[in-house]
């Protein structure tokens, strides 16, 4: 997957061009880059702006156009209007998903856009978005409209479709204490959405919220998946920002979104394997992985429901969530103590086929008793952690697969461990399905 992010140069890497490589890689798609402007900036003060000739920027998107194939882009920065008109003659007869982020201030209050360029902005930028993503002042400086009870965010936004934008989000478009939502005007249809909204003045989170939109476009989703996916990515963005400089802080979309991303796709490639209902036992399956130095099962991330058998087909009921799984996310903690770098585990039905499979394909198994536990551990409702511990606490090396058979009343187990969901499914396709 390929997406190509046309924008400017942020040396403070916070926005522009470096903020989307940063996410893209993240995400796991390959960034290209076509440079409009050149800034100079930080996160306390912006410098200027040097624009590139609009023969840089054609040979720029010629070379990519000439050489990649393209799965969507992102516009950001266009800064004038030789640029745009660049950016319009390359674009406009492309049929792939096009987010048009419409960059007019920065935090910190650089221009991003010269005023004698807005005419050519709507003209020829515009109606390349399949969706076009402003905040709310975005909005009103693109239409001259005041959002207000006389103009609704709907009727500002079917003014920018009018422009020819094909789906529009006005972002923070009211805010409440604890609350920010959106608007969304599509062909057909409109809504809002609302999320919890955090206080932080931050460089870098609608850079953010536009590369997150593209991405999930790319990757075939709708309009409404990809605004709620940008949604919750941006808001991790801000939740983890940080400060580098000595200015503003700036969104981090690394931590957060790249644990929840990886399980999320392991979780639906699980689901896929053949058979792998099979290996759903009574009390069904959770799927965890956990922040680097788990403390509680509140730093791992698992399914606040289960992976369910419904018949010969295996579905999710439930979403990811820090604290969603207490039984295998316990069982990871017990081991991610001793070996730091186990941080996701699934559990699967016990059987003796699975088991041999497990043993000749020369996995590390360890085993527990649940017999031989304490009464007084039994008692406490520590069993995992002590079963846990009671498996792995004479060996050296890391288990792949810890089992019991369980006990009066008990189901017994499996529990695949690695050191990401992605090295877990790998153990799980030699040995389920
Ligand atoms: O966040 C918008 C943005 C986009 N592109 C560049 C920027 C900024 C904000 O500072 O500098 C290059």
């Amino acid at each position: 997957m390929n997406i190509l992010s046309i924008g400017g140069s942020d040396p403070s890497s916070g926005a522009g061009i470096q903020s989307d490589i940063r996410v893209f890689t993240t995400l796991g798609v390959y960034t290209l880059t076509a440079v409009t402007a050149i800034t100079s900036q930080n996160t306390s003060k912006f410098g200027v702006v040097e624009p590139v000739s609009s023969s840089m920027l054609k040979k720029q998107l010629e070379s990519i156009f000439s050489d990649f194939k393209i799965d969507g882009i992102k516009i950001g920065m266009v800064y004038n209007s030789m640029i745009i008109k660049v950016i319009y003659q390359q674009l406009k007869k492309l049929k792939i998903p096009i987010v048009v982020d419409p960059v007019i201030k920065s935090t910190t209050g650089g221009n991003l856009i010269e005023k004698s360029a807005k005419k050519d902005f709507q003209k020829y930028i515009i109606p390349l978005a399949t969706i076009i993503t402003p905040n709310r002042s975005e909005a009103e400086w693109i239409t001259k409209m005041k959002i207000s009870t006389k103009n609704t965010p709907e009727a500002v936004a079917k003014e920018i479709q009018k422009m020819g934008a094909k789906n529009v989000i006005i972002t923070g478009i009211e805010e409440k204490v604890n609350l920010v939502s959106d608007f969304v005007l599509e062909k057909n249809s409109k809504y809002t959405i609302s999320g919890k909204k955090i206080s932080n003045i931050n460089h870098g989170s609608g850079c953010n919220h536009s590369a997150a939109v593209i991405y999930s476009l790319v990757n075939n989703k709708s309009i409404k998946q990809s605004l709620f996916f940008a949604k919750k990515f941006t808001f991790n963005s801000i939740k983890n920002a940080k400060k580098i400089g000595k200015g503003i802080v700036i969104t981090d979309i690394q931590s957060e979104n790249r644990v929840e991303d990886k399980l999320s796709s392991s979780i639906t490639e699980f689901t896929k394997i053949r058979g792998i209902y099979k290996n759903i036992p009574e009390c069904q399956t959770n799927f965890v992985f956990s922040k680097q130095n788990p403390k509680s099962t509140k730093d791992v991330l698992g399914i606040s429901g289960r992976i369910v058998k419904a018949g010969k087909k295996v579905i999710v009921a439930g979403e990811l969530k820090y604290g969603g799984s207490k039984h295998v996310a316990t069982a990871l903690l017990a081991v991610n103590k001793k070996y730091p770098q186990i941080c996701s585990a699934i559990n699967l039905k016990y059987q003796n086929t699975t088991l041999t499979k497990i043993k000749k394909c020369k996995l590390k198994v360890s085993s527990y008793d649940r017999n031989k536990e304490p009464r007084k551990i039994k008692n406490q409702g520590s069993t995992i952690k002590w079963g846990i511990n009671s498996a792995i606490r004479d060996s050296k090396i890391i288990p792949d697969v810890v089992f019991h058979k369980g006990d009066y009343g008990k189901e017994p187990m499996i529990i695949v461990f690695g050191k990401t969901p992605e090295n877990v499914l790998e153990k799980i396709s030699k040995i389920a399905g």
